[in-house]
C-alpha cells in the first residue's frame, strides 16, 4: 500500500511538473506575442497616385483615394501609375514649400518615417516608382505633390484602439471611382474665354475639392492641334488651365522651358508676341500660366501671362510642341498659306 501511494504521489508530482513546464512556455510564448503584437498588428496599405486617359492626353492630378484612415504603426504605399511625374511629400506644418528638385530639403528613396516633426518627400517619381510611408504617430497629417499645387490629400493616423472605418477594398474601389470621375469630366475642355479668330486654346483643367483636398484635372492638348491660317495673319493661343504651365515651342526647345526666348516681345495687353518668318526659325513662349491663388496673408500675385502670339509672314508649314507635356502627345501644326 505504501509503496503504491508513493508511487502515486511521484507520478502526481511529475505530471505537475509537466504542467508547470507547458504553462511556463505557454506563458513565455503570451509575452513574446505580446511584444511583437504592435509589428504583427501593423497593416500595410496601397494607394495609386495620379490617372490618365489612354492617349495621355488627360491627366488626373490626384492621390486615389485622397483621404485614408490608419493606425499608428501602419504603412502606405504609393505607386505612380501614370506618364506625368508626381512626388508623395509630407511637410511640417508652416513650412515654406520647396522646389521639387530642392525637397525637403533632400529626398526620401523607397521608404520613409513621418511623425509630423519633419519634411520627408520623394523625388520625382516617374510611372511604377514607389515610396512607402510608415506612420509612427498619431495625428491628421496633409499629403502633397511639389510638382502640382492642388494635388493634395490626407492621411488620418488613429490610436490602435479606434475602429477604423474602411479597409483596402473600400479604398481601392474609391480610388477608382475617383480616378473615372476625374477623367470623365468634360467641362475642363469647353473654352472659358472669348476664342478669338485663329485662336487656340492651350490645355484646359480643374480644381475638385474632396473634403479631404484637391484633385486636378488637366488637358495636356492644344485645341486645334492643326490650325490654317494666311500669311501675315497672327495665331493666339490661351493656356485655360487653372494651374499647369504649357509653352508653345517652335524649333529648338530651350534648355530652360520657364522664360520666353529672346526673341518674344510684350504686347501692350501684357501678351506675348512674336514674328516668325520661315521653318527653320526657333521661338519659345516661355510658361503660359494662370496667376497662382491669392491668400490672406501673403503678398498679391501678378496677373500670369497666359497669351501667346505669333506673326507667320511666310507660307509654309509650322510645328510645335508644349515644352512640358510633348511626351504625352501635347503637339500642333500651324499651316500657313499664301
Ligand atoms: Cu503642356
Amino acid at each position: 500500500m505504501a509503496t503504491n501511494r508513493s508511487q502515486q504521489f511521484s507520478a502526481r508530482n511529475l505530471s505537475t511538473h509537466r504542467l508547470f513546464n507547458i504553462f511556463g512556455k505557454l506563458r513565455l510564448m503570451l509575452v513574446a506575442g505580446l511584444l511583437l503584437l504592435p509589428q504583427l498588428l501593423a497593416a500595410q496599405w496601397n494607394a495609386t497616385v495620379g490617372a490618365e486617359s489612354s492617349d495621355l492626353g488627360r491627366q488626373g492630378l490626384a492621390f486615389l483615394p485622397n483621404e485614408i484612415w490608419i493606425h499608428a504603426g501602419d504603412s502606405i504605399t504609393w505607386t505612380v501609375a501614370v506618364a506625368e511625374p508626381h512626388t508623395v511629400t509630407f511637410l511640417t506644418d508652416g513650412q515654406l514649400r520647396p522646389p521639387f528638385n530642392v525637397g525637403c530639403p533632400g529626398f526620401s528613396t523607397g521608404s520613409a518615417v513621418f511623425d509630423g516633426s519633419s519634411c520627408i518627400t520623394s523625388a520625382l517619381l516617374f510611372n511604377g516608382a514607389k515610396l512607402t510611408v510608415t506612420f509612427p504617430a498619431t495625428g491628421n497629417f496633409k499629403l502633397v505633390c511639389l510638382l502640382h499645387e492642388d494635388m493634395t490629400g490626407i492621411v488620418h493616423v488613429l490610436d490602435p484602439s479606434q475602429p477604423l472605418p474602411h479597409d483596402q477594398e473600400f479604398y481601392d474601389r474609391l480610388a477608382q471611382t475617383e480616378s473615372k470621375a476625374l477623367l470623365a469630366d468634360r467641362d475642363a475642355t469647353k473654352p472659358k474665354h472669348l476664342h478669338s479668330k485663329n485662336g487656340v486654346t492651350v490645355g484646359g483643367g480643374e480644381v475638385v475639392a474632396t473634403g479631404a483636398g484637391s484633385d486636378t484635372l488637366s488637358v495636356m492638348r492644344f485645341s486645334d492641334p492643326v490650325i490654317s491660317v494666311h500669311a501675315g495673319e497672327t495665331v493666339e493661343w490661351t493656356n485655360e488651365d487653372s494651374i499647369t504651365p504649357h509653352t508653345v515651342t517652335f524649333g529648338t526647345e530651350p534648355q530652360n522651358p520657364a522664360p520666353p526666348s529672346s526673341n518674344v516681345t510684350l504686347d501692350p495687353d501684357g501678351a506675348r508676341h512674336a514674328g516668325l518668318n520661315s521653318i527653320s526659325d526657333s521661338v519659345h513662349s516661355g510658361f503660359l500660366v494662370a496667376a497662382p491663388q491669392d491668400r490672406v496673408g501673403l503678398a498679391q500675385a501678378s496677373p500670369g501671362v497666359t497669351r501667346f502670339r505669333v506673326t507667320f509672314s511666310k507660307p509654309g508649314v509650322y510645328p510645335y510642341i508644349c515644352a512640358l507635356h510633348d511626351g504625352l502627345g501635347m503637339k500642333g501644326q500651324v499651316v500657313v498659306l499664301p
